[in-house]
């Protein structure tokens, strides 16, 4: 790694504290991601969340899809691989079934996850692989100029709904739950830390995870929906602007004008790999 310093708010720090830095390939910076793009928000939770957790980056593997969601691995100073668009989950498939030993973390969007990739969703959420996968829920395809994508709100202005949108979005943490993974949960850029901490709770289960972390589009997204400045936009998560869309009616902790938040479903299921492992070592 480059050892150029980019400057951060908080750089009075000891040596066990988190320093974003230690965890990126700066040679690569400036980055491009837009200013304010909930994304990086996600990115640095993450990286907290495997300092905090102490993967040795060696053992480390990131896999992304195509979006802006994917660029994110090639940030990351460890293991990473941008794969095909929808399709991080079957290659993270393969690596952990090939590597027991890493840490396979996808990191997917909206659309890599749930629209071309819906199908390797509902699958690996059914198979329990220990794999942890971050959907960055933007509500729209960031990368290729703002199409709708399956979790857009209803009326949401995009390149492709010109009169509003009007298709049902998915409530992406009922699906997971729904096809069987085995840790769901969901948390908002703007909570950072709680982010961190529900991270690392999926990274330390041993099965599949699905977390969906709210992030905001403020360039496209953000500008054709008059939804202000990013940093209006994140506070905007706060009044749930998006909520309705969601399933909540069928879960009793339902307000109206609110999304619900940490880890939504829990269960504990043989996972996939040790299954697998164990049962080749019978036949052999
Ligand atoms: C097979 C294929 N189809 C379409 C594309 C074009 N494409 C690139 S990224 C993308 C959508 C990305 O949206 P999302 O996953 O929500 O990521 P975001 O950019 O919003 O983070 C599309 C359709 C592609 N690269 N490959
Ligand atoms: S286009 Fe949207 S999702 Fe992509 S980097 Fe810019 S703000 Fe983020
Ligand atoms: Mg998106």
């Amino acid at each position: 790694m480059s050892d150029k310093k980019i400057p951060i708010a908080n750089t009075d720090m000891s040596d066990d504290e988190f320093d974003i830095r230690d965890y990126l390939r700066l040679d690569l910076f400036p980055h491009f991601m837009c200013p304010g793009c909930g994304h990086g928000i996600a990115m640095r939770a993450l990286l907290w969340a495997i300092h905090e957790e102490g993967i040795d980056k060696d053992k480390l593997a990131i896999v992304t899809g195509i979006g802006c969601s994917g660029r994110v691995g090639a940030y990351i100073d460890a293991n990473t691989y941008h794969t095909t668009h929808g399709r991080p989950l079957p290659f993270a498939t393969g690596l952990k079934l090939a590597r027991p030993d890493l840490h396979v973390i996808v990191v997917t969007g909206d659309g890599d996850c749930l629209a071309i990739g819906g199908n390797h969703l509902i699958h690996a959420c059914r198979r329990n692989l220990d794999i942890t996968c971050l959907m960055l829920n933007n509500e729209t395809y960031g990368m290729t100029g703002g199409q709708v994508s399956p979790t857009t709100s209803d009326d949401r202005f995009t390149t492709t709904t010109p009169a509003g949108n009007f298709e049902p979005a998915f409530d992406p943490c009922s699906l997971a739950t729904g096809a069987g993974a085995t840790f769901v949960g969901r948390e908002l850029t703007l909570q950072c830390p709680s982010l961190k901490n529900l991270i690392r709770e999926g990274m330390s289960h041993t099965g599949f995870s699905f977390i969906e972390v709210l992030s905001d589009c403020t360039e496209i997204y953000g500008r054709k929906n008059d939804l202000g400045e990013s940093a209006e936009m994140i506070m905007g998560q706060k009044s749930a602007y998006r909520s309705e869309n969601y399933g909540f009616q069928h879960n009793e902790t339902f307000q109206p004008g609110t999304i619900n938040t940490g880890i939504l479903h829990k269960d504990d299921r043989p996972e996939y790999g040790e299954t697998l492992h164990a049962r080749r070592q019978v036949k052999s």
